[in-house]
């Protein structure tokens, strides 16, 4: 079995899409032209790992987990057009990739239409909800775990060459085999993971430093008090990480590798306001 030619013939069918419809010019005020990345709208492929269904009840898995680097496909298997976009609707922000058409790249832009997908590559670690464009009740959550360093090598060399783990081959030369990265990688130790719950409204917080070291997986779990908060919730943003939108009384958690140290600031979201207390993450 060739591996090499289900890989390839995929992508570059991707490609010569991608770049038919860019080359289209389209009057629909959801098509943005100069994304190419963005509209990667395709007839279904078959055997797509991971994989989202969106049918006339909506999406299914309601939550998928993948790891760093996975592309999900979004199929529309419905009767109807749909718009896969980042929450929150209608602002699109809350993948943190600026742009894309609205806010973030995590946004098909166009319509999928009945037996098309939409395949995006998700690099950032964290809990992402997104949305139908065009029924903003129908949503998931696309959940993008750090792989461990071990199981990272791992999955490299298993998806890419199923028949021949090469890291685990002994070379038959004499010649003195060089360390190679997934080796030295799966003898690190695993990046400490660490929880913390911040509980916000429009005035303060209980936490406002949230102290890391450098490689440590964050989750941030960010709970906005039903009182004391006005109706539209809160969104917490740093340059790299925003929370999108939290609605009163309830939450959303983020998750991030530690590097540098950085803050967070509250905005009431509708009307970017910003409110008169910061979370600070210290990496050390
Ligand atoms: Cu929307």
């Amino acid at each position: 079995m060739n591996i090499k030619y289900k890989i390839i013939i995929p992508l570059s069918l991707v490609a010569l899409l991608a770049a038919a419809c860019n080359s289209k010019s389209t009057p629909s005020a959801n098509n943005q032209s100069g994304n190419a990345g963005n509209n990667n709208i395709t007839a279904i492929p078959q055997n797509a790992q991971n994989v989202v269904t969106y049918t006339d009840n909506g999406f299914s898995p309601k939550t998928l987990t993948i790891k760093k680097g996975d592309t999900v496909v979004f199929e529309n298997k419905a009767s109807d057009d749909a718009r896969v976009a980042s929450n929150p609707h209608p602002i699109h922000n809350g993948y943190p990739t600026t742009g894309g058409c609205v806010g973030s790249t995590f946004d098909s832009c166009a319509n999928i239409a009945p037996n098309q997908a939409w395949s995006f590559k998700f690099d950032i670690v964290g809990s992402w909800g997104y949305h139908n464009h065009l029924n903003p009740s129908e949503g998931g959550t696309i959940v993008v775990t750090q792989p461990s360093a071990s199981a990272a090598a791992f999955s490299q060399s298993a998806n890419r060459l199923p028949a021949k783990p090469a890291a685990m081959v002994t070379s038959p030369t004499s010649q003195p085999v060089k360390t190679s990265p997934s080796v030295s990688a799966s003898s690190m130790p695993s990046p400490a993971q660490k929880n913390f719950t911040v509980n916000a409204n429009d005035n303060s917080a209980n936490l406002t430093t949230i102290t890391a070291s450098k490689g440590d997986i964050v989750s941030i779990k960010f709970n906005v008090a039903a009182n004391e908060t006005y109706h539209g919730g809160l969104d917490f943003r740093s340059p790299n990480l925003s929370t999108g939108t939290i609605v009163t009384g309830s939450s959303k958690t983020v998750s991030f590798t530690a590097t540098n140290s950085f803050t967070f600031i509250p905005y009431w979201p509708a009307t970017n306001i910003q409110k008169p207390y910061v979370i600070k993450v210290q990496v050390e």
